[in-house]
């Protein structure tokens, strides 16, 4: 079936409601769809809007404008604030662009050199109270700048603005990561899980989190990449160049689940930027 025309009907949702009434499970519904030649996103929005429908309540959140580059055209190099910067892959579901030569070699080492000093343990939010911890799935040392803080920092932040068409307000201050051999970052959603009770109070400081950029500030020997495992991607972590994904509502079907793999030779920085709904505070 051609993709481009798969539209969703009326009687298309009709047959999705009879399924859940009858008691089908959405795994199988969606399965039974796969097998009659329906795209899978096609698919997902189809029993997510069916189901929203049925259930009288939001199956999913609504989704949310998100950044998002000009690649009109499909150019081979963007012009993002004061640098040219090349587009090396995009992908539609999840939305993911590789980007290279987002940073320069002396602006990767000045970065390094002015976090080195700052690094702790790696915390991760804490999704019961909306503070911080140490968390075991991500072995690494890492520490954050405040947005604006040093002269390059505001103008990384700027050329990241221009590239992704997301003001800097609404980006949280760069977080620097160190990973040892042998240190990864297990498969994680960026999103704050709605679920979580202490996701509100994260919330009040401008919103969900909406799109990642990964700068990757030096070359592993071996190892380190960044992988999308919804779709088997892995971009390989390579000094001065960066994955940008977005997330267009907090939920699974966004497929950004993505992890850092371990390293295997060699030591990783990853300087990473979480743009926001709203204004960062
Ligand atoms: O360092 C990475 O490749 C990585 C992987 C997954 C970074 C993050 N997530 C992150 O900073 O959110
Ligand atoms: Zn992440």
């Amino acid at each position: 079936m051609n993709v481009a025309r798969q539209s969703i009907t009326p009687e298309l949702r009709q047959w999705i409601v009879d399924q859940a009434r009858a008691g089908r499970r959405p795994e199988d519904v969606l399965a039974a769809m796969r097998e009659s030649g329906w795209d899978e996103d096609v698919a997902i929005e189809a029993m997510e809007r069916s189901l929203e429908d049925f259930l009288g309540v939001a199956g999913t959140p609504p989704p949310v404008p998100v950044p998002e580059p000009d690649l009109a055209g499909s150019p081979a190099v963007v012009h993002a604030f004061d640098r040219d910067v090349q587009v090396l892959l995009q992908m539609r579901s999840p939305r993911v662009v590789v980007f290279g030569g987002l940073l320069s070699a002396a602006e990767c080492a000045a970065l390094i050199e002015l976090a080195e000093p700052r690094l702790a343990r790696s915390e991760t939010v804490q999704v019961t109270t909306g503070g911080s911890e140490v968390h075991a799935a991500r072995t690494s040392r890492g520490m954050f700048f405040q947005r604006s803080e040093t002269d390059l920092i505001a103008r990384i932040e700027q050329r990241i603005a221009a590239l992704v068409h997301w003001p800097v307000e609404r980006g949280e201050g760069i977080q620097v990561l160190h990973y040892a051999p042998g240190a990864q970052y297990e498969p994680h959603y960026d999103y704050f899980d709605p679920a979580q009770p202490g996701t509100p109070t994260i919330l009040k400081r401008g919103g969900q989190r909406v799109g990642t950029l990964v700068m990757y500030l030096n070359t592993p020997a071996r190892g380190g990449g960044t992988t999308f495992p919804d779709v088997g991607l892995e971009v390989g972590a390579v000094a001065g160049n960066a994955v940008f994904f977005s997330y267009d509502r907090p939920h699974p079907a966004t497929k950004s689940l993505h992890g850092g793999a371990p390293v295997v030779e060699g030591e990783k920085w990853v300087a990473t930027k979480w743009l926001r709904e709203g204004v960062f505070t």
